[in-house]
């Protein structure tokens, strides 16, 4: 029964990586941590510019410096999440402020996926931000 017992262990060993997938440990801090959009609507256009503000929560103020590495952008909110546009980030703006170029195609409601480092925390913040564009 060897073979029963190295497939019980392997699944015992799955078990806890699906577990420490599900339970990792949220770095408190992250959570004090939101996107906001600048402006709620943006025009439809092949070089439109979305604005979105970094809030530290607990202090009320924006939050520079923080390194952006995952944007997605898609049509999710009107059933077309296979409907993605390129972000490229913009500099400029003032501090706490990231802006993002994309081809904005179409009318309708498109959802902005962040995910950023700030600094002197562990963790991720995340954010996922709806934004109208109208032509
Ligand atoms: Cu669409």
């Amino acid at each position: 029964m060897k073979t029963n017992r190295s497939i019980r262990a392997a699944f015992v060993a799955l078990a806890a990586i699906a577990m420490m997938a599900v339970a990792r440990p949220a770095a408190a801090d992250v959570k004090d941590y939101e996107f906001q959009l600048v402006q709620p609507t943006v025009p439809v256009g092949p070089e439109s510019v979305i604005s979105v503000r970094l809030v530290n929560m607990k202090t009320g103020k924006p939050v520079p410096d923080a390194v952006i590495f995952a944007t997605r952008l898609d049509m999710a909110p009107d059933a077309m999440a296979e409907m993605i546009s390129k972000t490229t980030a913009v500099p400029g703006g003032e501090p706490g402020v990231y802006r993002f170029k994309a081809n904005v195609s179409m009318e309708g409601r498109w959802q902005l996926s962040l995910g950023a480092k700030v600094q002197g925390e562990t963790g991720t913040v995340e954010g996922k931000l709806v934004i109208q564009a109208r032509k």
